[in-house]
């Protein structure tokens, strides 16, 4: 097998002090940190669509990329040949990084054939290939899915297209797909509604669609069960781009449409960062309210940008950030199936090779060092403690939240006697300044 990236050696952990650009200063496999392995606790994977599938094309120009399996850069070879050519290139990378994990969609490893059937017999071939790569250079697969949103079929959506025979054909390529996860051992399978939204609502029956999407993951649960696949599904919330709209809008709302439907207990949420920010909360806010639903799956980690409106799936480079994400996934126990899959792509400029690897390490190190300091702050107490501190007057007023006071009673009691609420510091800047303290403490 020849090497594709014949300019980088695996890559190791050198410390803090570290010059190196191919080497780790944060991220160390095997150390410890809050009882678990740093490997353990941040379950590293990597995504096949941006960096193997994906050519640098943009909307204003063609390929950048040095991919020469690509159809835009070698339109003379076979499919097939060059789906292989992709895999081997793949898992060199994914082995030399030492992420634990990968991703992919259906038709990031596998053309799509003439008819489904060929699609199908593609994918299974590809499947056979990757099972044997994967034993060869141990990558274990974080999560697979399905397109249903490039093909022109599904420009008005899959599950919630007006014509069923798009919803047919997305739900086949599912429970194929899934399929394929399942026979390589995924510890999830994720379903990102890429068109399942709207461009207007003048030709859009809202209600309609919600209740096909609702009959869809219904779908989806009752497979898992039939085929026996036993990881996670998980929706990954985003508010919008391609479509104007989307369903799935953010963690709040994608937990509303899991109560509606039965499904709360079935499925949980891939949260990626840049679609956290684009629907305007915080990263850490998506993260919260996952876990207080105990909806809380899995990460896509990446960074938007303050100045730009849409998913630019930039490399996470901010320890500030990524801090406050690591504390609340700690604080909600850490992940379970769940891991941190960069989502993230190169800047259409970054066209050498080993590129691929900055960037991951970057991404690795940044998560590395913020779960660090977050491990910091837990430990160390004071953070909670003064949290907790905040709603001591509670512990008193169990009744209140027992339901045992009525309205009136409340009423009643303050009739009787005057009792003004004490104004207490929130203390931001003081919490700000802690957790400044800690990322640069952290060692
Ligand atoms: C798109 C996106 C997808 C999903 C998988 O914004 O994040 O790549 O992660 O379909
Ligand atoms: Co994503």
């Amino acid at each position: 097998m020849s090497e594709f990236f014949d300019t980088v050696d695996t890559v190791r952990y050198e410390g803090p002090e570290s010059d190196n650009p191919f080497a780790f200063r944060w991220y160390d496999a095997d150390r410890v940190v809050a009882g678990r392995t740093m490997a353990e606790h941040l379950r590293f994977g990597v995504c096949y669509w941006h960096s193997f599938t994906w050519d640098g094309f943009d909307i204003f120009g063609a390929s950048t990329q040095d991919r020469p399996w690509h159809p835009s850069q070698n339109a003379a070879l076979d499919p097939m040949d060059a789906a292989k050519m992709k895999m081997e290139a793949a898992f060199e990378f994914f082995e030399k990084l030492g992420a634990p994990f990968f991703s992919f969609h259906d038709i990031d490893i596998a053309p799509a054939g003439a008819t489904f059937a060929e699609s199908c017999r593609n994918l299974d071939e590809m499947i056979d290939l990757a099972a044997g790569h994967m034993e060869r250079t141990g990558t274990k697969l974080l999560w697979g899915t399905t397109n249903a949103f490039s093909h022109r079929r599904f420009m008005a959506g899959a599950a919630t297209n007006p014509d069923p025979a798009a919803f047919r054909y997305a739900a086949a390529q599912v429970a194929h797909c899934m399929s394929a996860t399942k026979r390589l051992g995924g510890a999830n399978y994720v379903l990102w509604g890429g068109r399942e939204g709207y461009e207007t609502l003048l030709n859009t029956d809202l209600t309609r669609e919600l209740d096909q999407l609702g009959r869809f993951m219904n779908l989806v649960v009752e497979h898992k069960y039939a085929i026996g696949f036993e990881g996670a599904l998980l929706i990954e919330p985003k508010p919008f781009e391609p479509t104007k709209h989307q369903y799935d809008y953010d963690v709040a709302t994608v937990y509303g449409f899991l109560k509606k439907y039965g499904l709360e207990n079935e499925i949980k949420v891939n949260i990626e960062v840049n679609h956290a920010t684009l629907s305007g909360h915080d990263f850490h806010h998506e993260i919260a309210t996952a876990v207080n639903s105990g909806i809380f799956g899995s990460i896509d980690a990446n960074a938007g940008d303050d100045r730009l409106g849409w998913d630019l799936d930039r490399f996470p480079s901010s320890v500030e950030q990524m801090t406050l994400g690591m504390l609340e996934i700690l604080r909600g126990g850490g992940f379970t199936t769940g891991g941190l899959m960069f989502d993230s792509k190169l800047r259409r400029q970054s066209v050498s090779r080993d590129d691929l690897f900055i960037a991951h390490i970057g991404g690795m190190d940044t998560m590395a060092r913020s779960l660090l300091a977050a491990a910091s702050i837990i430990d160390d107490g004071e953070l909670d403690s003064l949290r907790d501190a905040r709603y001591a007057g509670w512990n008193s007023e169990q009744d209140l939240l027992d339901g045992k006071v009525s309205l009136q009673q409340i009423h009643d009691e303050l009739l009787a006697h005057d009792v003004e609420p004490a104004h207490t510091s929130g203390r931001q800047e003081m919490l700000e300044r802690l957790v400044a303290r800690h990322i640069e403490r952290a060692r």
